[in-house]
């Protein structure tokens, strides 16, 4: 009300000519107070029909929200000042002598706020650099105190404050979310014996297995360094290239070509540690272990033709969704899950456990439930928090530690590497984001940037002047596991390293059709890209060590001949423990069967029935799902009995590929919506994406005009006279089954 009270800046005459010599009001008085804060609707709030409390206290995390609030600051109420805290008189205009004349090298306030806009950017993530990330807890639900004496894990019950990071991997800073790409999932526990850093993927295996080929992965996936291209995308020559000529890579690229590499949501996808750590208990003793991250929401997709669209109507796709459901308070929460074995049984594995190219399929070792990771807060400031946050594989809690698994061992030097030059020196610990809830006591001083002040004269150790403070901790502090070592120094690899088909299979094999089906597809688009037709050969020939069907169907796609296999390294195959592992299909973890934070478009036009539209709006939202009104324009609809609707958006801003169901009530908007090109597009991007869509009375009219059949529907498409109670709960079910992949074709029927 205030900011319609005074829609202009009432100030703004006054910077002109001989008025410019007076000073400003110099309060917060005026346009300053007239125009009030716009405040930041959350749509998905809107939808959300249970919305919880928001209050600090609600947020579950105490402690590190404490000692985040130190730094915070807000300028409501406050004087504009230079850095050192001088008020400033005038933000509008340079110093200049005279109002014509030239301007003044001694406006030491001009010069301020410039130099530090100067410095604004730091350097970004080599890899990794697109990313999303929210605070919240972990929270033990079963004691672990028999395998591992780390303290998180200490008693059921037990929350421990987290800092979630997710990411793609080949994008630079500004790059599109639904790129075909790995996706980072790295969490930060502030525990009370300092921090452990799990800083995983969405994929439980990775494309080399050992940290001295990462330089040359990265360089073949990043765009090609003479031209830059392509932005966040492996679909090009030198990936291929490289990936080919690296037999290990095939397991991943299974992986990365699957619909895992295009997640619907950071909500929605698994964690993995991927690399086999260790437990290590009180007295000592060692569990080996692996680290599963699972969705509450279970795990779903995109198709690849949507992911492409979403890039470009909505780039900040998965930033947005994870930032609008915390703010809805629909907090996505995963089960954290071990897989734990010793020694012994990993040396009888046909495979190596330090082979991070290698699982351990779940029906060997079956994953246990130990706690849950619940996200409830966004970050205050996407900069300070987001980027400036540093995980590090070398961040270990007494009760956690390291395998020799030779990619983990380049981890542990690279990250806090990396981070000293991006974060600008030795002190990035003491960023309130990256510092521990822990206290942190030891003799290093200085460097750039330090922010505590150190007391007393003592910084060595033994000394006697400051009473022998601070002390080691001895058994009691973080002790490396003393696994014995006894073997020539050299270069190479363990001999079960060599095998690396049988799991690419395993993984293939475990796919639905409609999951095999976008593993072909997704190997043809990528292959149709690359320019140098060798390369698309090797890779056929290195499929067919994997699967013949594969590699015959991605051959048929390129109109090639498939070519002899590539040679195996490993001339005796081991038989695999398991040849068959559900577990690995996507289809596995549907979720709650519920469809809370699902979007859902309501296509409306002047004469919709609005009584068709409040029906669906309140059974979606009785659902949590978020009914979204889409029309021709944003703003005011005149419905068929004269009530007025409101769009919330138009089909220009959110075309069908931003929603996963769409609904067509009746009325006369009908007769608009077929004569508008973008409707009837909106309904085949849902009918070729296998979404589920609901016709209501003439709504059957443009799923006519747009080719979908409404008598003899193919599945997931609905229709009825009126929103009666039984076609609704028959829609929230088809949403919840989230996609309905017998429908769906290659080519595209629509
Ligand atoms: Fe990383 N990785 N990585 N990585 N990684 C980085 O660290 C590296 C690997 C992962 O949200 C960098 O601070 C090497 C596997 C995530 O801030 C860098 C090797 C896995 C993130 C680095 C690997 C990951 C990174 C870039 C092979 C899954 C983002 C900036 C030896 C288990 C963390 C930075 C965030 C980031 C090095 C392989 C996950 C360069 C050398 C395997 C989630 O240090």
């Amino acid at each position: 009300a205030a900011a319609a009270a005074c829609p202009f800046n009432p100030d703004k005459p006054g910077e002109y000519g001989a008025d410019a010599a007076a000073p400003r009001a110099g309060s917060p008085a005026g346009y300053h107070a007239a125009v009030a804060p716009i405040a930041s609707a959350s749509t998905l709030a809107e939808g959300i029909a249970n919305d919880k409390t928001r209050s600090p206290a609600a947020r579950g995390q105490g402690a590190l929200d404490a000692a985040l609030a130190r730094v915070r600051t807000d300028a409501g109420g406050q004087r504009l000042t230079t850095n050192h805290g001088v008020p400033i008189g005038d933000n509008q205009s340079s110093l200049k002598a005279g109002l014509r004349g030239p301007a003044l090298l001694k406006d030491f306030i001009l010069r301020e706020k410039i130099t530090h806009f100067d410095h604004e950017r730091i350097p970004e993530r080599i890899v990794h650099a697109r990313g999303s990330a929210a605070h919240g807890y972990f929270e033990c639900l079963r004691a672990l105190g028999e395998v591992t004496r780390a303290a998180l894990f200490a008693e059921a019950g037990k929350r421990t404050p987290v800092f979630v990071r997710f990411s793609t991997v080949a994008g630079e800073r500004g790059s599109k979310d639904t790129a075909r790409d790995v996706r980072g999932f790295a969490v930060k526990f502030y525990t009370e014996e300092g921090n452990w850093d799990l800083v995983g993927n969405n994929m439980p295996v990775f494309f080399i297995q050992d940290a001295m080929k990462f330089p040359d992965l990265v360089h073949a996936l990043k765009p090609e360094p003479h031209n830059a291209m392509p932005q966040a995308a492996s679909a090009h020559d030198t990936f291929w290239d490289f990936v080919s000529l690296m037999p290990e890579s095939t397991h991943m690229l299974l992986w990365a070509m699957s619909d895992r590499a295009i997640p619907r949501s950071y909500r929605m996808m698994q964690g993995f540690g991927v690399h086999t750590f260790r437990f290590v208990n009180a007295d000592g003793v060692a569990t080996l272990v692996k680290f599963h991250w699972t969705p509450k929401l279970g795990t779903h997709s995109l198709v690849w033709d949507e992911a492409v669209k979403i890039s470009g109507c909505d780039p900040d796709f998965h930033r947005r969704d994870l930032w609008d459901a915390i703010e809805a308070g629909e907090f996505p929460e995963w089960e954290l899950g071990v897989q734990l074995f010793t020694e012994d049984d990993a040396s009888r594995f046909s495979f190596d456990v330090l082979d991070a190219t290698k699982l351990v399929p779940e029906e060997l070792v079956p994953v246990t439930p130990i706690g849950r990771l619940v996200l409830d807060r966004n970050p205050d400031n996407f900069f300070a928090e987001t980027e400036q946050v540093a995980f590090c594989t070398a961040h270990l809690v007494p009760g956690i530690d390291f395998t020799n698994d030779p990619l983990l061992a380049g981890r542990i030097h690279s990250y806090v590497d990396t981070q000293l030059s991006r974060l600008g020196g030795p002190n990035f610990h003491e960023l309130p984001i990256n510092a521990p809830l822990a206290p942190v006591h030891n003799n290093q001083r200085d460097g750039m940037h330090r922010q505590a002040v150190h007391r007393g004269a003592v910084s060595y150790e033994p000394n006697s002047l400051g009473g022998g403070c601070p002390f080691q901790a001895g058994a009691a502090g973080f002790t490396a596991f003393p696994e014995p070592v006894a073997a020539d120094e050299l270069r190479g690899k363990p001999e079960r390293f060599a095998e690396h088909y049988n799991q690419a299979t395993l993984f293939f094999d475990s796919q639905t059709p409609a999951e095999q089906a976008h593993i072909a597809a997704a190997f043809r688009f990528e292959l149709s890209k690359v320019t140098v037709p060798a390369i698309r050969t090797r890779v056929l020939s290195q499929l067919r060590n994997v699967s013949e069907a594969l590699a015959a169907r991605v051959a048929d796609g390129l109109g090639l001949a498939v070519p002899e296999s590539m040679p195996r390294a490993l001339a005796d195959t081991p038989q695999a423990e398991v040849r068959h592992s559900p577990a690995l299909s996507l289809r596995a973890r549907p979720g709650d069967g519920g469809i809370r934070s699902r979007r859902v478009a309501i296509l409306v036009a002047d004469g919709t029935d609005a009584a068709a539209v409040a029906a669906l709006v309140d059974a979606l939202r009785a659902e949590g799902a978020v009914p979204r009104l889409i029309g021709p324009r944003v703003g005011q609809i005149a419905a068929r009995d004269r009530s007025a609707i409101v769009a919330d958006a138009s089909l220009e801003t959110e075309p069908g590929v931003l929603f996963d169901a769409v609904a067509v009530p009746g009325g006369k908007g009908v007769a608009t919506l077929a004569r508008d090109g973008r409707a009837i597009e909106f309904l085949r991007e849902q009918f070729r994406h296998a979404k589920p869509m609901l016709a209501l009375g003439d709504g059957g009219a443009l799923f006519e005009r747009a080719g979908i059949a409404i008598a003899d529907p193919a599945p997931g498409v609905l229709s009825a006279k009126s929103a009666s109670a039984s076609i609704l709960r028959r829609f929230v079910k088809a949403i919840a089954a989230h996609r309905f992949d017998a429908r769906e074709t290659d080519p595209p029927s629509v």
